[in-house]
């Protein structure tokens, strides 16, 4: 087993600028939706700019690149922080090399979109996607991922805010061209943490207040549709 560098700030580390840390590590995310049941042969999809669609069932996942840990924090936009999340699965940027390339052979690709079952989706310039830290995850703290938090996978991008880190992840569509971003407008092309990059448009620290303001109904909301399931 191999295991990733801890990339981001967790432990006695600071926080990047405008973060504040949280004990706990809710479900979080788009108000009202309920977490999708995990399907009986859950999969992962290639898409887009190939030459070669591929359907991958999650049970050959560790079977064709090699099982990693990676410690890291997550970062959501609103401006919590949950620190040092034991992740593990397999991470994209081996999956890229040794399953994409040789298999879809992906022409000219610039982006990825990835799509949780909850039809939440994201754009991933290549450059973050294949960043050394980023995975594709299917553990937490030592059990499998709960329907909380993305079962039966997700995507774990430390150095990206939260709205990056896709849950129940269930295709990875290639872009030649950067896609349209989402978010209703609130979604930026890199969203790095270390760089504040909140919003396309707005100045992060600008946006640090007013996002804090939503993260008490935002948390309400998520347990409530989590609650309903
Ligand atoms: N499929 C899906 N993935 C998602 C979201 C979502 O609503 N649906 N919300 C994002 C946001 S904004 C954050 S902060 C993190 C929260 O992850 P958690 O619910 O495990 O805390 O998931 C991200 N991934
Ligand atoms: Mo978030």
């Amino acid at each position: 087993m191999e295991t990733a560098h801890p990339s981001t700030s967790g432990g006695l580390r600071s926080l990047p600028p405008g973060q504040h840390r949280r004990r706990d590590f809710p479900r979080f995310g788009q108000p009202g939706l309920r977490p999708p049941a995990v399907p009986d042969h859950p999969a992962l999809a290639v898409t887009g700019a190939v030459e070669h669609e591929l359907r991958v069932p999650l049970t050959e996942l560790d079977r064709l690149v090699p099982r990693i840990d990676l410690v890291a924090d997550l970062h959501c936009v609103t401006t919590w922080t949950a620190t040092d999340l034991h992740w593990s699965g397999v991470s994209l940027r081996r999956f890229w090399e040794q399953v994409v390339v040789p298999r879809c052979r992906p022409a000219g690709a610039v982006a990825v979109i990835a799509r949780g079952r909850d039809g939440v989706r994201a754009v991933l310039d290549l450059r973050d996607a294949l960043a050394d830290d980023v995975m594709l995850a299917d553990r937490l703290d030592g059990a499998p991922l709960d329907n909380l938090h993305g079962a039966p996978l997700r995507l774990v991008s430390p150095r990206q805010y939260g709205y990056k880190n896709i849950k129940h992840l269930c295709g990875i569509e290639v872009c030649d061209t950067v896609p349209a971003l989402g978010y209703s407008g609130s979604e930026h092309l890199r969203a790095r943490v270390a760089q504040e990059e909140r919003h396309p448009r707005i100045a992060g620290r600008l946006l640090r207040l007013p996002y804090r303001a939503t993260i008490p109904l935002i948390a309400w909301l998520n347990r409530r549709s989590a609650a309903s399931d």
